[in-house]
């Protein structure tokens, strides 16, 4: 049992150390905003991945954060729960929203752990020391910088290249890369960019060997993945499109993908993502990780969950300073030949740097049960 005693919300802004072009735009910071949840003389820790627009998907940090202060808190502060799955529970009649919902339901896993003092991978079922980690690459000016920075990640040892493609940059990086790399565990994603009217295109990507093609086609679309999917021998995997298990029980029923990409805040949160994880694994499909430019609280919350035993292939959790010259947690987060080690301690295993995080904070709410 644990009681919800008070809550903050804190947004940070931290300068990202590289150029993040997706078939959405182009990124070059972040907007970080955190929860913290204070419980008996324990803290737990979360992080919301909505951005400032609903680009995506439909959820934004204004919404989100709006939430939080008028229908979620209020409807945790001052409660005890039995477990996490409870404070899931509570927020379930709620619509939509999921990953604002998440906020809470993840902070409240990290204070539970925290209260039991194991960390959060083995409360969720999982039992690894060490999760298989690759990277997601921006779209570059050319294939010559694509390859080149293909080479420097796959020299760290990273274990999968993910790159960004969008119409008119695809078949011509994915050739340069595997051409350059013929062994590489190499994918692509789309971030909803194309349509069923670009199936030759994406067809042609069949003759480089990917281990997948993610979310091609609309963000709230399966019936055309389905369509899609019929056309390739490449097997989809589904990113924006699973808000739930249910949506992965669909997807996967209707052969819309043969793989799925969990992020454990689009889904609601850990309780979810354990049940979208527990539904692939009944289909036989392998789940992974995805990042969302998370800073260290995201991140640790990431490589928890991948600890569990359907996260078959590499997920996006790369190391921290590729991302940030300062996180905002204490605890480095490094991978070592693509290889994440998972945090040691109870709960997610970081601490919140309270002194850089009040030099870079825009907005830093308290409130009491
Ligand atoms: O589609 O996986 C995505 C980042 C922001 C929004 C969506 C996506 C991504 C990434 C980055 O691919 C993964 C990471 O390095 O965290
Ligand atoms: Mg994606």
């Amino acid at each position: 049992m644990f009681r919800i005693d008070g809550a903050e919300i804190v947004l940070v802004r931290l300068p990202l150390q590289f150029r993040f072009e997706t078939s959405f735009g182009v990124q070059t910071e972040k907007l970080v905003p955190l929860l913290v949840l204070h419980g008996d003389g324990v803290q737990g820790l979360s992080e919301g991945t909505m951005e400032a627009a609903p680009m995506y998907r439909e959820e934004t940090i204004a919404g989100a954060l709006n939430l939080l202060r008028e229908v979620f808190l209020p409807r945790v502060l001052g409660q005890t729960f039995a477990n996490p799955e409870a404070v899931d529970a509570a927020l379930g009649s709620f619509r939509g929203n999921r990953m604002a919902r998440a906020m809470v339901e993840m902070a409240a896993w990290d204070l539970w752990a925290r209260t039991l003092g194991v960390p959060l991978g083995t409360l969720l079922g999982g039992n690894k020391q060490e999760v298989e980690v690759g990277v997601s690459l921006g779209i570059q000016a050319d294939e010559a910088a694509t390859v080149d920075v293909v080479r420097r990640h796959v020299e760290q040892g990273y274990r999968r290249i993910k790159l960004k493609i969008k119409p008119g940059w695809d078949v011509q990086p994915v050739r340069a890369v595997r051409e350059a790399f013929p062994d590489i565990r190499l994918t692509v994603d789309a971030n909803s960019a194309y349509t069923l009217a670009d199936s030759g295109r994406l067809a042609a990507l069949d003759a480089f060997d990917l281990t997948y093609i993610e979310q091609p086609l609309a963000w709230d679309d399966l019936v055309d993945h389905a369509e899609l999917q019929r056309r390739l021998r490449t097997p989809l995997c589904l990113d924006e499109s699973v808000a739930s298990a249910q949506d992965a029980r669909k997807g996967l029923a209707l052969g819309a993908g043969r793989v799925i990409n969990i992020k454990v805040a689009r889904v609601g949160g850990h309780a979810e993502a354990r049940r979208v994880h527990d539904v692939a694994e009944s289909f036989g499909a392998p789940v992974w990780c995805g990042g969302m430019l998370e800073s260290g609280v995201g991140r640790a919350h990431n490589i928890h969950l991948s600890t569990l035993p359907d996260f078959r292939l590499p997920g996006d959790t790369s190391s921290a300073s590729r991302y940030w010259a300062t996180d905002v947690v204490n605890e480095p987060l490094e991978a070592t030949n693509g290889l994440m080690p998972v945090p040691e301690g109870p709960g997610i295993g970081v601490t919140l740097n309270r002194d850089f995080i009040g030099g870079v904070s825009e907005l830093h709410e308290e409130y009491r049960a």
